[in-house]
C-alpha cells in the first residue's frame, strides 16, 4: 500500500513537518525551518512536494530578504516582504 502525505504549517509556524501515513499510523519524516526566521514571514504558507517525495519547497510570501538567487545573503531584511522560497532535500 502506497503511503499518504500530509503536510502540516500554520502560517507562522516557522517551521513544518512533513509525515506519511500507511493505514492508520502517521510518521513524521522530516521536520524543517527557516534558516532566517523572522515574525511574521509565513513560512510555509504554500508548499510543494516533488512527485518523487524527495524535495519540498516551501513558500514564505513576507520574507525580508534581499538575497537573491540560491544561498544569497539572508541577513539583509531591506526588502519588505519580497518573498522567498526554500528548498529541502528529504
Ligand atoms: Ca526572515
Ligand atoms: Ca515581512
Amino acid at each position: 500500500m502506497r503511503p499518504r502525505r500530509k503536510r502540516c504549517a500554520p502560517p507562522d509556524s516557522r517551521r513544518t513537518r512533513h509525515r506519511t501515513r500507511s493505514g492508520t499510523t502517521w510518521e513524521q519524516q522530516a521536520y524543517v525551518n527557516a534558516s532566517n526566521t523572522g515574525g511574521n514571514d509565513n513560512f510555509g504558507l504554500r508548499l510543494a512536494l516533488s512527485a518523487d517525495g524527495h524535495l519540498l519547497g516551501v513558500g514564505v510570501p513576507y520574507e525580508d530578504s534581499k538575497a537573491k538567487g540560491i544561498n544569497g545573503n539572508q541577513a539583509d531584511n531591506s526588502s519588505e516582504d519580497s518573498g522567498a522560497v526554500y528548498l529541502f532535500k528529504l
